[in-house]
C-alpha cells in the first residue's frame, strides 16, 4: 500500500439482530491493527470513530422513510451519510479509507463515498449475498441489504443516500457465497453480477477464483472496493460473528485471497477503499475474529513474510 491508510471506525449495530457488533472497531484496534500495519511498513493513521447513537436510545420503527421491513433505516441513513463524507474526504486527501464495522449496513456509506467521483468495482467476500431489499428481506435487517442499496434495487431506487452513484452490476463480484435467500438467488440470476460460491472455490481453488473476481470488478472501473465480512470465513477460524455459516474459507484461504488482492493492487494501483465488518467481540473467543481480521487486512495491503 503506497498511500497512508486512514482508519475510520463505524460502530454501527442497527443493521443486525445481535448487539455487540458495534464494538467491532475497538476489538480490531485492540487486536493490534496499528502495530501490525506498522510492522509491515504500511503507514496508517487512526481517524477515530464516527458518532453513532446507541440503538437502545433509538426507535427501530422511526421512519421518515416509512418502511416497516428495514429496521433502524433512518439511523442507518444518518450513519452512512456521515461515513460517506468521511470516505470522500479521505480520498480527496490522497489517503486510503479503511472502514471498521460495525455490521455490513455501513458498506452503504463506504461505497457511496468511494464512488462519488469514480467508477467503482466491488469484490464482496461474504457467506451471504446482501442483496435483499425491504420488500424481499426475510429479516428486515439492513446488513442483508447493502449491495441492493448500492445498486438502487426496489425502494432503494428512491433513496439517493443509499445508492453508490457509480457502481454497476457488471463490476460487482462475490467470493465465497453459501447462504443465499430465494429472492436473492433470483436477483443474482437476473443480474450481471459475477458470483463465485464455495463450490467454485472447492473446484478451482481460491487464487483462481479471486483473480477472476478481480478481473470482473476492475474491467472498465477506476478503482476497487473490497468488502470483507468476517462470516466469509469458516466459523472455526472466525467464530465472533452474528450469523455464522458452516463451510466457509479456511484461515489459509483467507490469507491467500487477500494476498491476490494485494498483488493486483500493486500491479494496477486498483485498490481504492475497503471495509471490514461483522466482528462481534461478545460472540468471539479471545478476540480471535478481530485478530484474523487484522491479519488479513495486512495481507491485502501487501504484508510479506520475507
Ligand atoms: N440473508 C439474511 C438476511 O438478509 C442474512 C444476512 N446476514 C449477513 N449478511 N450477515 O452478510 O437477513
Ligand atoms: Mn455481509
Ligand atoms: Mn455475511
Ligand atoms: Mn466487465
Amino acid at each position: 500500500m503506497s498511500r497512508t491508510v486512514r482508519i475510520i471506525g463505524a460502530p454501527v449495530d442497527y443493521g443486525a439482530n445481535r448487539r455487540g457488533v458495534d464494538m467491532g472497531p475497538s476489538a480490531i484496534r485492540y487486536a493490534g491493527l496499528a502495530e501490525t500495519l506498522a510492522a509491515a511498513g504500511i503507514e496508517a493513521r487512526d481517524d477515530g470513530d464516527l458518532f453513532v447513537p446507541r440503538a437502545e436510545e433509538r426507535d427501530p420503527d422511526a421512519g421518515t422513510l416509512d418502511h416497516e421491513n428495514a429496521k433502524f433505516i433512518d439511523e442507518v441513513q444518518r450513519a452512512c451519510e456521515r461515513l460517506g463524507d468521511r470516505v470522500e474526504e479521505t480520498l480527496a486527501d490522497g489517503e486510503f479509507p479503511l472502514v471498521l464495522g460495525g455490521d455490513h449496513s455501513i458498506s452503504i456509506g463506504t461505497m457511496n463515498g468511494a464512488s462519488r467521483d469514480a467508477d467503482l468495482g466491488v469484490v464482496w467476500f461474504d457467506a451471504h449475498a446482501d442483496l435483499n431489499t425491504p420488500s424481499t428481506s426475510p429479516s428486515g435487517n439492513v446488513h442483508g441489504m447493502p449491495l441492493a442499496a448500492a445498486l438502487g434495487y426496489d425502494e432503494f431506487g428512491d433513496w439517493d443516500w443509499a445508492n453508490a452513484p457509480n457502481v454497476r452490476e457488471e463490476s460487482v463480484a462475490y467470493v465465497g457465497l453459501r447462504s443465499v435467500d430465494e429472492k436473492e438467488r433470483e436477483a443474482i440470476r437476473d443480474s450481471e453480477i459475477t458470483a463465485f460460491t464455495m463450490a467454485d472455490i472447492d473446484e478451482r481453488g481460491i487464487t483462481a477464483v479471486v483473480e477472476d473476481a478481480l478481473a470482473a470488478a476492475t474491467d472498465g472501473t477506476d478503482g476497487l472496493h473490497v468488502s470483507l465480512d468476517l462470516d466469509w470465513l469458516d466459523p472455526s477460524a472466525a467464530p465472533g460473528v452474528g450469523t455464522p455459516v458452516r463451510g466457509g474459507v479456511t484461515y489459509r484461504e483467507a490469507h491467500s485471497a487477500l494476498e491476490v488482492v494485494a498483488e493486483h493492487a500493486e500491479a494496477h494501483d486498483s485498490l481504492r477503499s475497503m471495509d471490514v465488518v461483522e466482528v462481534n467481540p461478545i460472540l468471539d473467543e479471545s478476540n480471535e475474529t478481530a485478530s484474523v481480521a487484522t491479519e488479513i487486512v495486512a495481507s491485502a495491503f501487501g504484508k510479506r513474510t520475507i
